[in-house]
Formats: C-alpha cells, structure tokens, sequence
C-alpha cells in the first residue's frame, strides 16, 4: 500500500490538528475523508484540506476508498464508529476515552474479539513523549532499583464552560491513569480522590483535587490536578526509586529573560506541550497499521483505563478509598 487512506469522524479540534500533522507533517498517510455530526462545518474543514465531506460517519467508514479510521468525535460517539470501523475490518484509532464507561469498552473488545483480529487502538499520547520513554527505559532496566513512590503533578490554565467536578478525574488524570500503569507494568488495586481547598477561579467543581492510587506490588502514586491554575500546563512525574529519584524530563523550550526574571518558558497548553508525542504516535500508528498490526494501546488498554476511573471517581463522589477490580485479560489481548 503506497499511501494509508484515512477517514476521520469528529472534526473538532482535535480532529483538525490530526488531518494537519498528518496531511503536511507525516508520511505515509493522508487523511482524504472526514465526517461530522455537523454537516455545513463538516464541509467547511473538508474544503480547507482538499478532502471529501461525509454527511455520515458510518458510510465514510464503510467507503472502500477508506483503509483506515481516525475517531474524535465526542466521547459518547466513540463506540459507535470504533464498532463501525471493526466491523468493516478496518484499523481504527480512537482518542482517549475508548468510551465513558469500562462496560462501554467491553462491548468493543467482545466485537473486536469477535472479529478475529487486533484493529483498535486508543489515543494515549503520552506514551509516545520522549521523556516518558526515558523514565520507563530507566524504570524497565531497573537502573536504579525498584520504584517505590511516585508524584505526579497535572495541571492547565483553564477549561472550558462544560468542565464539572468529574472531569478531573474522567477526561485529565486517566492520562495518568493509562501512562503510569504502562510505566510501572502493573495494574492498580485501589484509587482514592481528596479535595484540596478550592481556588477561587473554580466556577461550581473542587480544584485542585488529589488522587492516590496503589498499586498490585504496593507502589504509592499521588496525582495533582489542578486545572484552573491560571497560567500555564505543567506536568511532572517524580518517581523515587530505591537508590534515586528520577524526573520527567521536560521539553527544552527556550530561556527568557524577562520582569527581572532569567528562566525556561513551559507550555500554556497540552498541544504543544505534546506536540512531539502527538507526531510520534501517529507515524507509529501509520506505519503499523501499513504493516498490518497494532502496537499501541489496545481495547484492553482503554477498558483497563475505565475501570480504574469508574474507581476513582466513585471514590470522589465517596470520599473513601475503593477496590480496582478488573475482569480477567483475554487471551485475545496477552
Ligand atoms: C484534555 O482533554 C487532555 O487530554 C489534556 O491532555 C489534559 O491535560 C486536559 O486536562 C484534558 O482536559
């Protein structure tokens, strides 16, 4: 195959920004369709790439012009174009979430399985950063013995109007969620959430909030989150093993020097602070799939990320710490 023909349902904003990195930055691909529950935008982002419109995300899916399927719809369509796309045979990238809720993902693993073959994969970029490749190299090796603790730290400027008190949990820290049970190789047994005292840029949700997760060898994981800190994205993993501690290692951006100030300027939002890891991904996910395999993370990935956020955020809403409990891995998946 010379080049990968994509179609991708949900052209938001995200979904932009993949059609660009994949149009002008990345080989082997090309996004040639998209689809959107909005039509007249729909055709309007089709027209400023050259691509064709798709009044329905399901026919685009099905069109033998299509190889492959990028999904960024709204959360809540996920399922349906990620089964579509099975169900067509065809490779499917999905953003993060796989779908709201673990019993969401299950009925796509079952129809996956089904299928016979691996074709989904969900959109954990954080996997593909540079640095988080480092620390799970250093981690892998056991370079510096055993990882006993880890602190993390997540936070944004600001979030739009549809943020509530749930969302720290099921749309920020899950991608700490999927990244550090991929870091450390194992899978939770319990998720807590605390409150901490609530900025006054907080408009009717708890912010900052922590979340503590432990997992099956007993390392202890604390997570901040705290979304309106009003000036920058900052994201940091402290993991203190045996005999050193080892930090995230953070993008070289530029010094400035600045308001009686000398420093390095940080990221005021994911999409930038990711770009590399964004790009990475999707040449990864290209060529995979032109080879005829999956190699990120799979359904079973997305589901394991389900679970234990349906954990922590009952934990939230609670106040009291809670079992993660997964189903038994597939042989499908292992
Ligand atoms: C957003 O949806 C993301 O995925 C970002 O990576 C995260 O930092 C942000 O908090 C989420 O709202």
């Amino acid at each position: 195959m010379e080049t990968l023909r994509i179609g991708l349902v949900g052209t938001g904003m995200i979904g932009r920004t993949h059609i660009e990195r994949i149009n002008n930055k990345l080989s082997g691909a090309r996004v040639v369709a998209c689809a959107d529950i909005n039509a007249d935008f729909c055709k309007k982002v089709a027209a400023q790439y050259g691509i064709k419109a798709f009044e329905d995300g399901e026919t685009m899916i099905a069109d033998p012009e299509i190889d492959a399927v990028i999904v960024t719809t709204l959360d809540q369509a996920h399922e349906q174009f990620v089964t579509a796309a099975i169900h067509a045979g065809k490779y499917v990238f999905c953003e993060k979430p796989l779908a709201p809720t673990a019993a969401d993902c299950r009925r796509i693993m079952e129809e996956e399985i089904k299928g016979g073959k691996k074709l989904v994969q969900v959109g954990f970029m954080r996997r593909y950063d540079p640095g988080y490749r480092q620390l799970k190299e250093a981690i892998d090796n056991r370079t510096y013995g055993e990882p006993l603790l880890l602190h993390c730290r997540h936070r944004n400027p600001e979030v739009d109007g549809n943020w509530n008190n749930s969302s720290a949990v099921e749309n920020s820290m899950v991608h700490e969620m999927d990244v550090l049970r991929w870091l450390l190789g194992e899978n939770y047994v319990s998720a807590e959430v605390r409150y901490g005292k609530t900025t006054r840029r907080a408009d009717g949700f708890h912010d900052p909030q922590i979340m503590i997760l432990t997992t099956e060898s007993g390392v202890r994981i604390d997570v901040e989150s705290f979304v309106c800190n009003g000036h920058c994205y900052d994201v940091q993993c402290e993991v203190v093993c045996e005999d050193a501690i080892l930090n995230l290692p953070q993008p070289a951006n530029i010094e400035v020097v600045a308001d009686a100030v000398r420093g390095r300027a940080i990221d005021r939002s994911w999409s930038t602070r990711f770009v590399e890891a964004y790009n990475v991904e999707f040449q990864e996910w290209i060529n995979a799939c032109k080879e005829g395999r999956v190699d990120g993370p799979t359904a079973w990935d997305g589901y394991a990320c389900q679970v234990v956020a349906s954990a922590a955020s009952l934990a939230r809403d609670t106040q009291e710490i809670q079992k993660v409990t997964y189903d038994e891995m597939p042989d499908f998946y292992k």
